[in-house]
């Protein structure tokens, strides 16, 4: 009797005693005895309460392992803008970690990268870096985004085929191609073509757009066809991409873009339907043509106004932003990927 009361104690402790343990060390063992300051994270899909905690502060020069795991579905890790920190999948239950230092003051986000649920895009937290020596945390000013707004351009303009004219004034039915533009074939093309010297510098191409490049290239090659022209356009407005650039922005665009604007740019991805205005069609060249690199890195960046576009300001780096903005040149313009 006495013996049969014992066993069932012991039992109990067993049952009751290896989840404590475990998690006490987990929680509270691993964190005492480890020299780095552990944060636990605990993601769940927005609906859900997102991640948790929300947000943190790190001292700069500080040493965190910072661990992620997730209470529902299968979320996907990862940290930016710059850090080059993608944790992958992280399934219910199980723990994804990552060690670092962060030598400067600093904002980063930590954000889910895979579909996890119809709000997943809202599904970031922010990681403070605070720098005792410098009480301001570094500004995070873009001169790109700043020199639009001194010239006055608004990048929420409405710039869809279905208004009369763009913003740049040229008519849309002029924009209308018989022939998808082709880098492709503009590169062949090139040689034997006048190239009004604009068209050459990188930085004037950025600030202006495709159509502007075709009335420039006509007025300059008066017995070209508008087909052949927009070849060269499109060759010029691609080419100064390496692969291994758009090899690395296709990967961003795939994890944090296809789902609404379509794997290949054709606006048809999963998440399309849910959102408050249609997602850009980049695979259409009479979209892009009226549209300038500068104003589709500034959208990126801030995102849309209440019309579901993320902004991934603090996500990416300006680098990354560029390479996704030629990303979407060459979905638009038929350049080869990997060539
Ligand atoms: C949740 C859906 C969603 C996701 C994810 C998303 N977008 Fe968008 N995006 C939109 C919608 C909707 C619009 C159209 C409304 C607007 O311009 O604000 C848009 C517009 C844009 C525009 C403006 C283009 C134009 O012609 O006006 C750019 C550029 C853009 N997105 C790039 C991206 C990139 C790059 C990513 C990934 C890093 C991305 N978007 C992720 C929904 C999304
Ligand atoms: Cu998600």
């Amino acid at each position: 009797m006495r013996r049969e009361r014992l066993a069932r104690i012991i039992l109990l402790l067993i049952l009751i005693g290896i989840p404590i343990a475990i998690l006490g060390f987990q929680r509270w063992l691993r964190p005492a005895l480890s020299p780095t300051r552990v944060i636990d994270i605990v993601a769940a899909a927005p609906e859900a309460g997102g991640f948790q905690p929300g947000a943190f502060k790190v001292e700069a020069g500080e040493t965190v392992t910072l661990r992620f795991s997730s209470v529902d579905v299968t979320h996907g890790i990862a940290l930016g803008p710059g850090l080059g920190i993608d944790l992958g999948y992280v399934d219910p239950g199980h723990v994804k970690e990552v060690t670092l230092t962060f030598d400067r003051a600093g904002t980063y986000t930590f954000y889910c990268n895979i579909w996890c649920s119809p709000n997943h895009w809202r599904m970031r937290g922010i990681l403070e870096v605070n720098d005792p020596s410098r009480i301001l945390p570094t500004p995070q000013r873009d001169p790109v985004i700043e020199a639009l707004n001194v010239e006055g351009v608004n990048i929420d303009a409405d710039h869809t085929t279905s208004g009369m004219s763009s913003p740049d004034g040229t008519p849309v039915q002029q924009l209308m191609f018989a022939v998808r533009p082709s880098a492709l074939r503009g590169a062949t093309l090139s040689g034997s073509v006048n190239i009004p010297s604009d068209l050459n510098v990188p930085l004037w191409r950025r600030s202006h757009t495709p159509a502007q490049g075709l009335a420039l290239l006509i007025s300059a090659n008066p017995t070209i066809s508008k087909a052949e022209a927009a070849d060269v356009v499109a060759y010029l407005w691609t080419k100064d991409a390496s692969p291994a650039t758009l090899a690395s922005a296709a990967l961003l665009y795939d994890k944090n873009c296809a789902a609404c604007h379509g794997q290949t740019g054709d606006g048809k991805g999963l998440m399309a339907g849910l959102t408050i205005k249609p997602p850009a069609v980049f695979s259409d060249p009479a979209h892009m043509f009226i549209m300038r690199s500068d104003v589709l890195y500034a959208k990126i960046r801030r995102g849309g106004m209440g019309t579901d576009m993320p902004n991934f300001g603090t996500l990416f780096t300006p680098e990354e932003t560029w390479a996704l903005v030629n990303y979407l040149w060459a979905l638009a313009l038929d350049r080869q990927l990997g060539k």
